[in-house]
């Protein structure tokens, strides 16, 4: 299999930290983002989309971080994700919940404006959607902390599953703009269990390479 690939990519680390985890023979294809690479006509062959992550298991193509993760964890068999029914639906949740509530408000709006993403926003709307991105992902910050956390060391309860390799990887983009997670204190020993397993740091070595260029170039103070 082979998985095409960014460390910098927010929906790419859950993946790859997924892979190094269970140790699936998996070949990482980099995709250099930062040089415009996802536009390459050869990406482009690939996958159309022009994003990343995107999986290629012998005549099988697949797109979509959260797809890819479920698929992988299947083919390894993974306690991460559940065979049980009712334990299954509820890393779903999690993993939606991630993808949409907590997704839209945190990267897409408080995080990514602040880089410049998506491109020609123009500096008061990119001001204006931090600010508002910021105000609401204070909202889902307090619902994970409390309700999600509240009661076992990962978000679907004392095991660990998908769900948290998705979000420590959303919630740790924060980081790039040194947003404050200082009231959350369950997020943050979360985030410190997850950033102790054996295999975070060779994963995010790329991720945190970039942080400070990302840190130095941002418009805005979230
Ligand atoms: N919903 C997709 C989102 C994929 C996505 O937007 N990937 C970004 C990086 S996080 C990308 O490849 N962007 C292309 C670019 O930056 O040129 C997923 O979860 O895989």
């Amino acid at each position: 299999m082979k998985l095409y690939c960014d460390p910098v990519s927010t929906t790419s680390r859950p993946v790859m930290l997924f892979i190094a985890e269970t140790g699936l023979p998996v070949e990482l294809v980099h995709v250099d983002l930062m040089n415009g690479e996802a536009a390459s006509p050869a990406f482009l062959a690939v996958n159309p989309n022009g994003c990343v992550p995107f999986l290629v298991d012998g005549d099988f193509a697949l797109g979509e971080s959260s797809a890819i993760l479920k698929y992988l964890a299947d083919v390894a068999d993974s306690p991460a994700y559940s065979a049980d029914l009712k334990a299954r639906a509820r890393v779903n949740a999690a993993m939606d919940w991630f993808y949409t509530n907590f997704y839209q408000a945190f990267v897409l709006m408080a995080v990514y404006p602040n880089f410049g993403i998506p491109r020609g926003l123009g500096a008061a709307v990119a001001q204006g959607l931090a600010a508002y991105g910021e105000e609401h992902a204070h909202r889902w910050l307090q619902v994970l902390d409390r309700d999600m956390l509240g009661s076992g060391r990962y978000v679907c309860g004392d095991a660990i599953t998908l769900a948290d390799y998705v979000g420590s990887a959303f919630v740790t983009l924060g980081e790039a703009v040194d947003f404050d997670i200082s009231a959350y204190p369950n997020i943050r020993a979360w985030v410190a269990r997850m950033k102790a397993r054996p295999c975070w740091d060779a994963v995010h070595a790329g991720f945190y390479g970039v942080l400070s260029a990302l840190r130095s170039q941002a418009r805005v103070t979230a």
